[in-house]
């Protein structure tokens, strides 16, 4: 059962506008969720910060490294990723989608995934329901706090599903050679065909985070597709095996999973 989902991470610079802070970009979330519409096969969904939880997490100084970050930072981050979330969670009501968010919080504890929260994610979506969860600032040990990016999630979930296929949804076409020239890369069969220094690189740490996660995942024998979000038919074209702009990972298994 758990080999049919498909985990689809919803960039924050295609959610939100980036440069504006607080500020969603309806446009291209409607279109992603009457996209969603046609989709038949179960999903779960995780969301970016955008300019909600990165506005916030850039003001107050907040990292990835667990650290004792400052608790009012610690509670505007949080609340501001709530406030992106419901916004969301809305907008797929709108469209009777069944979503229903989920904190991260819910399936992590110290930073590792609780694996039996994450598979009850996969059973609820049998009953028509799309679970929806997003990066955030979490509790680690000793007092300290991390931001825990939509992409870590990914790979998370992904080490627990074994999705059928994982789709990153960013604000451009895929993965490219090089951006300056747009030279896209369709299919990557090795990890040497992604040259980093040439990944786009934004405040965040964006598209370099999202690559590194989604090498990771394809260790699992894991597709991983990069396609651009405001193009959501390109997502329907993955889900039916068809050839669209975009670049995929190819799912291969290491031979140190090979041997588990
Ligand atoms: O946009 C980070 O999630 P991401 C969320 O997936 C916060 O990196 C709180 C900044």
């Amino acid at each position: 059962m758990l080999q049919d989902v498909i985990l689809i991470k919803l960039g924050g610079s295609v959610v939100t506008h980036k440069e504006r802070a607080m500020t969603m970009n309806k446009m291209a979330i409607d279109r992603i969720f009457k996209t969603f519409l046609s989709v038949k096969v179960p999903i779960i969904v995780v969301h970016g910060g955008g300019s909600f939880g990165h506005y916030w997490s850039v003001k107050y100084d907040m990292h990835s490294k667990p650290d004792r970050y400052p608790s009012d930072g610690i509670a505007i981050v949080h609340e501001s990723m709530i406030l992106l979330n419901h916004k969301l969670v809305k907008s797929m009501m709108k469209f009777r989608l069944n979503p229903y968010s989920v904190s991260p919080f819910s399936f992590i504890s110290n930073n590792k995934p609780i694996a039996k929260k994450i598979v009850e994610l996969a059973s609820m979506t049998r009953d028509k329901i799309i679970p929806v969860t997003y990066g955030d600032i979490v509790y680690r040990t000793n007092h300290k706090y991390s931001i825990l990016s939509g992409d870590e999630l990914m790979t998370m979930l992904s080490y627990v599903l074994k999705p059928k296929k994982v789709v990153f949804a960013v604000n451009v076409d895929g993965i490219y050679r090089d951006p300056r020239t747009k030279d896209l890369i369709n299919t990557v069969e090795e990890k040497s065909q992604i040259k980093f220094s040439s990944v786009n690189f934004d405040v965040t740490g964006g598209m370099k985070r999202k690559v590194r996660e989604a090498l990771k995942i394809s260790l699992s024998g894991i597709d991983v597709h990069f396609i651009n979000g405001f193009k959501p038919d390109r997502l329907l074209k993955i889900l039916d095996n068809k050839i669209t702009k975009g670049t995929v990972i190819k799912g291969k298994r290491s031979s140190k999973r090979n041997a588990r």
